[in-house]
């Protein structure tokens, strides 16, 4: 029944390329590029061909799986959630639910269920003690689009079909496929800039495959692009180049943010950042003259020691240019189906601010509702009144992909009760007491979810599922409506998830159609409610498509989409370029742009400090592989094939230094500990910097990875100490770490 060509969209990255999927005999005999699909256009990588191995894995957990003593049993779905409730509400009984902790990975912002109800679970399970990788990625960006734009996920994106000159930082997608910049083929695309005679320039310690698409590779010292980014507001404001353009009645706070870059001229950056003077007031004044240009920033610029700063200049920079919302320059997306997450949480309904709580065992301040995801060790381990005893993972591999992972390692086996939803038996969900497993990426329809937020033309598309979930088998919605009931406090033999979801979706068709500004305010919630088909995550995407800028708004535009009608369209609709949207897109209280947000300026003498800082060491950064996603895909053997590539880049000049050759197997200690790897000598490195990838370390005893494991890599996230995180995001540092490199065997 599943024989036949499927179209599908890759579920895997931002790219979201089309997919033509053949199924023979119930097996994916070969997946190819749907070149007719209206957003990829027969774009693909080799991640996309492996989705056939990931549903096949041998290893991908079918069934839940519960610890018995050091060993595991396969479950029934009844059994499973009854042990859930069996572990779980004791502790809520004797501690209450500020004991349980949840944890929230990546891959939730590209699965159709989890993206849609991790909002659900929270609410409805009473978990406010939430962490999530967003503290190791992107939180940078969403203080600063809180505080410039009003919105969490307010995140511009570079207009890559039209700009004519791109700076990028701290970002490689021709190893990531790009990143808040959804888009297939990125570097067809900054090939196309310099086609059409703009310029692109990389400013990174490694020589990237994306710097070799680029006109010039401008090296940094880890950690100092928020100084170079001043540096560059120093010389636009010098030199009066700046033009706020059209934003020029949406704006404010430009006279603030001239003295505060006063100091950061070029000379006072120059030996920090490792760039000369001439080179940072060519780069200010190469933006200010293009007709369009823009800057781009990503997990380099977020991942490190001043990442809200960097992100904030970055979105500085493209306004005093004037090239915020403007075609060619750095644009807000109009996603068809606007995502959950993009809804302003109430509690934040009269404006952003920080620090409303602390964390117990280090008083972190809360910084949009999370604690930096390395208190999590630290909050589980150390005893007292308020310590985590119950921890739900879901969909993320926190041991292997969060800071100071050896301390969460060692702290999870004392938790009372651990639940992970999650595919694979590995590092993390190895602690567990209950792994509950999820649907493959082909097991479910797919449907982009906030992605669409930062795409580089609006579009949509919905792909049903490739094969069919097994009858006995919930779909993740279930899974996450079923924890949050018992986390709740419900009887796992009482849930029905049908009654959960109606509660759910009822709740959010009436608040929408109580808020002004919705295409339902003032609507009977009753009646949009019938007229809604299905459950679950489609009816939720019908909904959100209906009401969103595209959509039908249930009758009052006529010719609008629904889903029903997205259905039709398999290789997709294609929405049109990026069109300028800024008033409609800030949610200010003032409506205005604030270019200096107080909890942000707060940093700037952090910065200041910096510059008198000497570090002459060597300085850690991670990267990425294209055939690799993050900690996840490594027991796919066509994507680990080949040599190792979990080694240390190296500059001759530091090999030479440590007395190191290439090949050869070294030590690299940091602060919070050390691991071995291969030393791979190569002048893509700045001197003083060393890369090394993370998601590795498949060497722990327990794990369901038989291919992964028999290439295991060391984990780069041993070295990062838990306590450097960037001071107004809490975001972890896990760029710029301090470490030393020694041989351990001989050359
Ligand atoms: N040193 C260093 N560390 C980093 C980074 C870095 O650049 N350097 N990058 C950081 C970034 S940007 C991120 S996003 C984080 C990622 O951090 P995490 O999200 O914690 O880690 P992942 O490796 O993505 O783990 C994903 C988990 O989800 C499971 N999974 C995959 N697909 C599904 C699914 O469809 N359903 C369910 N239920 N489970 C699924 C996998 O088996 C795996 O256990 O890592 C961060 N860590
Ligand atoms: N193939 C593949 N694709 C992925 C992923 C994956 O693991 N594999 N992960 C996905 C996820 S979760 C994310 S968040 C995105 C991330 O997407 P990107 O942001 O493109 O991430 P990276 O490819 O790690 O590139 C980061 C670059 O920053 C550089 N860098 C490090 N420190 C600094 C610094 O201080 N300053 C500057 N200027 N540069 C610095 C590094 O050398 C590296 O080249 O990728 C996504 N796509
Ligand atoms: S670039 Fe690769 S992983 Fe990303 S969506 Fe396309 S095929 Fe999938
Ligand atoms: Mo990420």
């Amino acid at each position: 029944m599943t024989d036949g060509m499927h179209l599908r969209t890759c579920s895997l990255c931002e790219a979201m390329c089309g997919l033509e999927i053949t199924v023979e005999g119930g097996r994916v005999a070969s997946i190819r590029p749907d070149r007719d699909d209206v957003w990829s256009r027969g774009y693909i990588c080799p991640k996309g061909v492996a989705l056939g191995d990931l549903h096949h894995d041998p290893d991908r957990l079918r069934a839940p799986l519960i610890r018995d003593g050091a060993s595991w049993r396969e479950a029934s779905w009844e059994e499973a959630f009854a042990e859930v409730e069996r572990r779980l509400h004791p502790v809520l009984q004797r501690h209450g639910i500020g004991a349980v902790a949840a944890y929230i990975g990546n891959p939730t912002a590209h699965n159709f269920s989890l993206s849609r109800y991790a909002g659900a679970f929270m609410p409805l399970s009473g978990i406010t003690n939430l962490y999530s990788a967003g503290t190791v990625d992107q939180w940078p960006k969403n203080v600063v689009g809180a505080l410039m734009y009003g919105g969490i996920w307010t995140i511009p994106v570079p207009d890559l079909d039209r700009a004519s000159h791109l700076l990028v930082l701290g970002a490689n997608p021709s190893a990531s496929q790009g990143s808040l910049m959804a888009t297939p083929d990125v570097l067809g695309k900054l090939d196309a800039i310099r086609a059409r005679g703009g310029k692109v320039i990389v400013v990174d310690p490694r020589r990237t495959g994306t710097a070799q698409h680029a006109d010039e590779w401008i090296p940094i010292r880890p950690g100092t692009d928020a100084a170079l980014l001043m540096a560059m507001a120093n010389v636009i404001f010098a030199e009066q180049r700046v033009d706020l353009g059209h934003l020029e009645c949406v704006v404010r706070g430009l006279d603030e943010l001239r003295d505060l870059c006063a100091p950061f001229t070029p000379e006072a950056v120059a030996d920090t950042c490792q760039i000369d003077a001439a080179t940072i007031r060519r780069l200010a004044r190469e933006l200010a003259e293009a007709e369009t240009g823009v800057v781009y920033g990503r997990i380099g610029t977020c991942n490190q020691e001043f990442g809200t700063l960097a992100s904030w200049l970055v979105e500085v920079l493209n306004i005093v240019t004037g090239n915020l919302d403007r075609p060619g320059g750095s644009m807000f997306a109009n996603p068809a189906i606007p995502s959950l997450a993009t809804l302003r949480p109430p509690e934040f309904a009269g404006g952003f601010s920080f620090g409303r709580y602390r964390s117990r065992v280090r008083g972190a301040p809360e910084v949009l509702g999370q604690f930096p995801v390395s208190c999590l060790a630290e909050e589980i381990a150390v005893e007292g009144e308020g310590r985590i005893r119950a921890l739900i993972t879901i969909a993320g591999n926190p041991v292997v992909s969060a800071p100071d992972a050896g301390k969460l390692d060692n702290a999870l086996p004392s938790l009372e009760c651990m639940v992970s939803l999650d595919n694979y038996l590995n590092e993390t969900t190895r602690h567990a007491h209950v792994i509950l497993p999820g649907a493959s990426p082909l097991e479910q329809p797919h449907c982009g979810d906030m992605i669409w937020g930062w795409s580089v033309r609006n579009g949509a598309r919905f792909s049903p599922a490739v094969f069919p979930l097994a009858a006995d088998r919930p779909a993740e919605w279930e899974i996450l409506l079923a924890l949050a009931a018992i986390a709740g406090g419900q009887k796992a033999s009482e849930i029905d998830t049908a009654v959960l979801d109606d509660l759910f979706f009822g709740g959010l068709v009436g608040a929408l159609c109580q808020l002004e500004g919705t295409r339902v305010h003032g609507r009977d919630a009753g009646e949009i409610v019938a007229a809604t088909g299905g459950r679950g995550p489609e009816r939720m995407t019908d909904f959100m498509l209906r009401i969103g800028p595209f959509g039908d708004a249930y009758g009052a535009s006529p010719n609008g989409l629904t889903l029903d009608e997205l259905r039709a369209h398999q290789h997709g609709i294609d929405l049109g370029a990026l069109v300028p949207r800024v008033a409609d897109a800030l949610q200010t209280e003032d409506g205005m742009i604030d270019l200096a947000p107080a909890h942000i300026v707060a940093d700037v003498p952090r910065l200041s400090a910096r510059l008198e800082r000497r570090d002459g060491g060597l300085l850690l950064v991670s990267r990425r592989h294209l055939r690799s996603n993050n900690s996840w895909m490594h027991n796919v053997e066509r994507l680990v094939r080949g040599r190792d590539r979990c080694t240390l880049l190296m500059h001759p000049r530091d090999a030479r230094d440590a007395g190191v050759a290439d090949g050869q197997r070294v030590s690299v200690r940091s602060s919070a500990g050390a691991i071995e790897v291969a030393v791979e000598v190569s002048d893509e490195m700045m001197p003083g910097v060393v890369s090394l990838p993370h998601g590795w370390g498949h060497d722990r005893d327990g794990i369901r990875l038989g291919v992964a494991s028999r290439h295991a890599g060391a984990n780069n996230n041993l070295l990062a100490p838990g306590e450097l995180v960037d001071v107004p995001s809490g975001n972890a540092v896990v760029n710029g770490i301090p470490v030393e490199v020694s041989g351990v065997d001989e050359p």
